[in-house]
């Protein structure tokens, strides 16, 4: 096919702006132009290759992710081995080693190169001219692993050299690695589709590296810092390495960012310690600092000794992961009552200070790392952060060990401890009297927010605490008995003692729903209060509550849906025939005594009549003229009554109505349903809305959760002497006109509404509005409805209103109906 030569120019172009935008994103960190800019570059080189695909060349950026997966890596042959690094441990190795140099080469002091010590792979790769030719691994220095395919997806890595003047080959050195960002959503992602995680940036390197088919490797935000060279044909002149790596970087490779020339050992010291502080700031693993002599005449001179050159070291830093085994798994409250696990280790020495304790985080990470005592473990202290176990070595794990239990009862208050399903977090019910959540509940209990005490910070509320003159809240209107104390208080002048209590003083007149919030009740967040507030204006209400259904009443029967209601509801149209006689007999068979079917438990009914009558039934009795009934059979009927089976008209009635075959209805939701309604009548006369399960909250942003926690609040006895303290110190606001009479004397009272239709306010709000004064507020309309509110587009509970006369009430009408609220 012939091709238009404004194709193969403009081909070459896209290509060359693409390659631009990459060496811009990926080795400068500086992108040139929006991602759909360049998108939209990519896209049209793409169409074009797809249209003359005679014009695809190795080198397009469309070509990094190609061909099928190896069946193995192939051995290759280094043109010059790859080095390998003295190391130093300490500032005196370094020393000795700059000394070294010096006295070889006869100078006082030398220049270095100094850059980060990357902890990735050792990469050669091959240009000839400006063309990627081959990736290789270190190997053994010698030989190494052809791994072209996977390192060409390596986005940073270029296909062509930018510029002019390279030579005619060279091999180019550096370090492939997975910046930590990429490490963490790497195993993000492994963690959901299998669980298989990598330990750590070098690990998932390699493996990203190692992979056949290289289009697992171009999935991976592989990159490439380059730090030398290997075999060079026709070179460019260069008489350092600072300046070699300088060319290298034009030419579009990535060089380290924190490449640095430094004149003498002291600034190489002082650049250590420099990028040991900088260490967990960088993107990127790192295991120390290497120094090289910069001068490449004088590297010459210096040679090697064995496979290293005598013209760089590594100067490591300490080692951030050790080995050691865990004593105990002990567990500790904190300032929020999260109850979290720590490892007490066997000490070590670790990055640079002796451990002797581990954070777990929570339950489930030493379920996923399956950490025990007695175990032997890999733990990390990276910079300031608290020092964590990696893994455990099954290998090593000692017999007799034990999983791990969360205690039942908090360490340091005894209270129980709670751990909600599908949350990671233990904590304790403690609340309010718990020692080790005295600072936080104290702190948000003065919040702005809250009770607003001004002048009441963490620093103070520290030292009140750790000196034994607050415990907690209640305690706070006792201080103003400990004046002189205060004063005592570092930094604590009169003034600001008086202030602090006058500002406790103030806080005593409050609004209900800050107090509610001050309580620091798990999940009763600000708004949360205040609609508690709102639907319970007289607090001693609130404060009785005692079961999840008072804030979130259940309607209904518990396992039925609505189609269940539905199909009981059909049933019971239908007129089924209800006699005790009839559920007898069905109990009966329920039973399963051998022999007796429908037929002969009909036949015994029939004869006996009663319970006390069949249970009193002799064998010969029982064989004597019933239909069905054998020798045997009669035998096993006497048998089972001599146990005394339990029978009640209710277990009666509820075989009764398993037996029935109602769609949904077995014998838990039969019994259920009998246990709920209790008689015959009671539920043939049930409509669907008495039948189907449902709850509903009554309070805005109050579900069965956060009702849990109010209710598990008020039932620890500690909480309420803690609030008793607080009302009789004289904490105390304005209970709003409207309720505060007894329920039975409120507005509404024994009122039923219903709410339908689109209304100015929210629902939830009309709702609390509603049953504040009295209201029942239910969601289907019956004969029992008092007022239907109706607002915009209301629906199929207007026309059932309607039908069955209830009154209807507008927005007006609603204001009205509030008292004009
Ligand atoms: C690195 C690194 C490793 C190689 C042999 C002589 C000099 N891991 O970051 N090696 C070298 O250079 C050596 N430089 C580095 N930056």
């Amino acid at each position: 096919m012939s091709v238009p030569i404004a194709v193969r120019s403009r081909i070459e172009e896209l290509r060359r702006e693409i390659d631009h935008h990459n060496y811009h994103y990926y080795v400068r960190d500086d992108p040139q132009v929006p991602d759909a800019e360049y998108d939209r570059r990519w896209r049209e080189l793409q169409d074009l290759e797809t249209r003359y695909p005679d014009l695809i060349s190795p080198e397009s950026p469309t070509q990094r992710v190609g061909g099928e997966p190896l069946a193995s890596f192939a051995e290759v042959e280094h043109l010059v081995p790859m080095l390998s690094l003295e190391n130093a441990f300490d500032e005196a190795e370094l020393r000795a080693f700059d000394r070294r140099v010096c006295e070889r080469l006869g100078y006082d002091r030398v220049r270095y190169l100094a850059e980060p010590k990357l902890d990735g792979l050792a990469i050669s790769l091959i240009f000839e001219g400006r063309r990627l030719r081959r990736a290789a691994t270190r190997g053994d220095g010698r030989r190494g692993e052809d791994v072209t395919a996977q390192v060409r997806t390596i986005r940073s890595v270029p296909l062509r050299l930018r510029g002019e003047g390279w030579p005619t080959l060279m091999e180019v050195r550096g370090e492939v690695f997975l910046p930590k960002t990429g490490f963490t959503a790497i195993n993000a992602r492994a963690r959901e589709e299998d669980g298989k995680t990598f330990a750590n940036p070098r690990n998932a390197a390699a493996g990203s590296l190692r992979q056949l088919d290289p289009k697992i490797t171009a999935q991976r935000p592989l990159t490439m810092f380059c730090y030398g060279l290997g075999a060079v044909q026709d070179g460019t002149p260069a008489s350092t390495h600072s300046e070699r790596l300088a060319l290298l970087k034009d030419w579009g490779l990535r060089t380290s960012p924190e490449l640095r020339v430094l004149d003498g050992i002291e600034a190489c010291i002082a650049y250590h310690q420099e990028i040991e502080t900088k260490r967990d700031a960088l993107d990127y693993d790192i295991d120390g600092v290497v120094f090289k002599v910069d001068s490449l005449a004088d590297q010459e001179a210096l040679g090697f000794v064995a496979r290293a050159p005598r013209w760089a070291i590594a100067y490591k830093f300490p080692a951030q992961e050790a080995l050691t085994t865990v004593e105990a798994v002990v567990f500790n409250v904190g300032r929020t009552g999260a109850v979290t696990p720590m490892a007490r280790l066997q000490p070590v020495f670790v990055g640079g200070a002796t451990v002797s304790n581990a954070t777990l985080h929570n339950l489930d990470e030493i379920r996923r790392k399956d950490i025990r005592a007695g175990d032997t473990v890999y733990i990390r202290r990276a910079g300031d952060v608290i020092p964590e176990v990696v893994r455990i070595l099954p290998e090593r794990r000692p017999p007799g060990t034990e999983p791990v239990k969360l205690p039942r009862s908090c360490p340091d208050c005894n209270s129980p401890v709670v751990k909600p399903a599908g949350e990671a977090i233990a904590r304790c019910t403690g609340g309010l009297h718990c020692p080790a959540q005295r600072k936080e509940t104290i702190w948000h209990f003065a919040a702005r927010r809250a009770m607003d005490i001004e002048g009441l910070g963490e620093e103070l509320i520290e030292q009140l605490v750790d000196r034994g003159m607050l415990a907690d809240p209640a305690d706070l209107y006792t201080l103003k008995e400990k004046r002189e104390q205060l004063i005592d208080l570092e930094r604590m002048g009169k003034k600001s003692v008086a202030n602090l209590l006058t500002a406790i003083e103030e806080s005593k007149s409050t609004t209900l729903a800050r107090f509610i919030f001050a309580l620091g009740i798990r999940e009763v967040g600000e708004a949360t209060a205040q609609a508690l507030a709102d639907a319970f204006p007289d607090w001693r209400q609130l404060r009785k509550i005692r079961r999840v259904e008072d804030l979130v009443p259940q309607w209904g029967v518990k396992g039925v849906g609505p189609e269940t209601a539905r199909a009981v509801r059909k049933f019971f149209e239908d007129k089924p025939a209800f006699t005790p006689k009839g559920a007898f007999s069905d109990w009966l068979v329920a039973r399963k005594i051998p022999g007796v079917t429908v037929n002969v438990a009909a036949a015994l009914v029939d004869r006996f009549e009663t319970f006390q009558a069949l249970s009193q039934a002799q064998v010969d009795d029982l064989e004597q003229g019933i239909k069905g009934v054998g020798h045997k059979t009669a035998r096993a009927i006497r048998r089972f009554f001599e146990d005394k089976p339990e029978f009640t008209p209710e277990g009666a009635f509820s075989d009764w109505l398993a037996a029935r075959k109602i769609p949904g209805v077995g014998t838990k939701v039969a019994a259920a349903l009998v246990d709920h309604f209790k008689t015959f009548q009671a539920l043939s006369r049930a409509q669907v809305e008495d039948l189907e399960y449902r709850k509903e909250s009554r309070v805005p942003g109050v579900g069965e959760v956060v009702a849990e926690r109010i209710v598990g609040f008020f039932a620890e006895r500690r909480n309420r002497i803690v609030i008793r303290r607080l009302l009789s110190a004289g904490v105390h606001w304005e209970t709003p006109a409207v309720p505060a009479a007894a329920p039975d004397q409120l507005p509404l009272t024994g009122k039923t509404v219903v709410i339908t239709g689109t209304l100015s306010r929210s629902r939830d709000r009309i709702k609390s509005a509603l049953q504040a004064r009295g209201a029942k507020v239910t969601s289907t309309v019956s004969k029992q409805t008092d007022y239907l509110i109706a607002g915009a587009d209301p629906g199929s509970k207007l026309t059932k209103a309607r039908a069955l006369g209830v009154t209807l009430v507008d927005e007006e009408g609603l204001a009205d109906l509030l008292g004009g609220d």
